[in-house]
């Protein structure tokens, strides 16, 4: 399909502010002092515009393409309409934590979000070495307000039907089906690792344990329409604010739910695992053992915020009659060791998969071998370990033991 519209650079911004009244009342488009395209991630255009009395805006425009690659990877722009679409429903679910959307302009794909300039992109604060508590936490419960308000445990059987229909996301899914998925063991040309890594890299892929894993968490993520998942709730889809004197976190925003859709809870649990087993690895590679174990402590921060939370929610689901508290239990349980498998795939495709993580990436080449080798080892482990003890402390525990090496 092809699409025609305009891009947006710096030059145009504020002609988009001025073409939309509710915007030019946010921000003085004729007295911007900066703009500025700040876009760090794989797929989109960022903008982030200031006027004089020190307002700001932030436009991101979909691109009909995948930003990494170029134009030779097309990728629907209503990707956008989905980013929209989940951060309004998701919002009121998880008060405060979520980025506001303040318009969004179908005909070029262009979300108009809140400014957060005042915020940090969580994996670039945990690379410095900056701590936020409270963050794990509050992703937590992000999850579960999200699993709670946008299942059937929230929505009417029509509206559930009809949001379902709304997040159909077909080309998004399969990104995260081909590279979280098959490409860790099924390289299809895009993978990549450290020549020091090829043999760890050739170890998991002939690796039948952890390939039959892989097809077990791909068919969950392909069939489980349980809520509207963020889809992609890795550190660099949170932003986190602190103040300077303090290491508790005062604000954190999740944003770029563009991968929304109706999949798995314990997706995006197993996505946030990864990451911080992620930066876990990192910290093991600097020699900062401290840290990494505070870093693999937010496994169960947000593990156990997420419990709290949707247990606190539990009474205000839909149907009683059959959803006791039995199945609470069965829910809590599944989600549980489903999020151990969703993590072994989330931290294996960081490393040998065409998307990698900075937290890996920007250390010294003779660092990176040994702690791309440990986190492919906790994958490797932990989808053998899951059925046996699915707690998140031996999760966390199974971690520290394998990165040490
Ligand atoms: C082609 S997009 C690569 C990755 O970037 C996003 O953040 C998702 O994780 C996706 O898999
Ligand atoms: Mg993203």
């Amino acid at each position: 399909m092809a699409h025609d519209y305009e891009f947006l650079t710096v030059d145009t911004v504020a002609d988009h502010i001025r073409s939309v009244p509710s915007l030019a009342e946010q921000i003085d488009a004729d007295n911007l002092v900066s703009v500025d395209e700040i876009g760090d991630g794989n797929l989109n255009l960022v903008f982030v515009a200031k006027d004089a009395q020190g307002r700001g805006l932030c436009l991101k425009q979909s691109l009909p393409y995948v930003r990494m690659t170029g134009p030779d990877w097309p990728m629907t722009p209503e990707r956008s309409r989905l980013e929209a679409d989940s951060l309004r429903h998701h919002g009121p679910l998880a008060p405060g934590l979520v980025t506001e959307v303040l318009h969004f302009d179908h005909d070029r794909f262009i979300i108009a979000l809140e400014d957060l300039s005042d915020h940090t992109v969580w994996r670039t604060a945990l690379n410095e070495g900056q701590i936020h508590d409270g963050a794990a936490a509050a992703a937590g419960r992000y999850v579960a307000g999200v699993a709670a308000g946008t299942s059937a445990l929230g929505l009417e059987r029509e509206e559930l039907a009809a949001r379902l229909a709304d997040s159909v996301n077909p080309q998004l899914c399969q990104i995260t089906e081909d590279l979280v998925f098959t490409e860790p063991s099924v390289d299809a040309g895009r993978n990549s690792v450290l020549p020091a890594n090829e043999v760890d890299a050739a170890e998991l892929a002939a690796d039948e344990e952890f390939v039959a894993a892989m097809g077990r968490a791909k068919w969950l993520f392909m069939t489980k329409a349980e809520a509207l998942i963020h889809g992609d709730l890795h550190t660099g889809s949170i932003m986190v604010r602190k103040p300077e004197d303090s290491t508790e976190c005062d604000s954190i925003k999740v944003f770029d739910s563009e991968f929304a859709f109706y999949g798995p809870v314990a997706f995006d649990l197993g996505a946030l695992w990864a990451n911080y087993t992620i930066a876990a690895a990192r910290a093991y590679a600097l020699g900062e053992d401290e840290r990494a174990q505070w870093a693999l402590g937010l496994i169960t921060q947000t593990w156990d915020a997420f419990e709290t939370e949707f247990r606190r929610r539990w009474p205000d689901r839909l149907d009683k009659r059959v959803w006791g508290e039995p199945f609470l239990e069965e829910l809590l349980a599944t989600w549980q060791q489903e999020a151990w498998l969703f993590a072994a795939a989330k931290m294996s495709r960081r490393i040998v998969g065409a998307a990698k993580t900075t937290d890996i990436e920007t250390l010294p080449e003779e660092l990176r071998e040994g702690a791309a080798r440990g986190v492919l080892q906790v994958a490797r482990q932990a989808v053998r370990d899951y059925a046996s003890d699915s707690a998140p402390a031996a999760f966390a525990a199974l971690a520290g033991t394998m990165l040490v090496g």
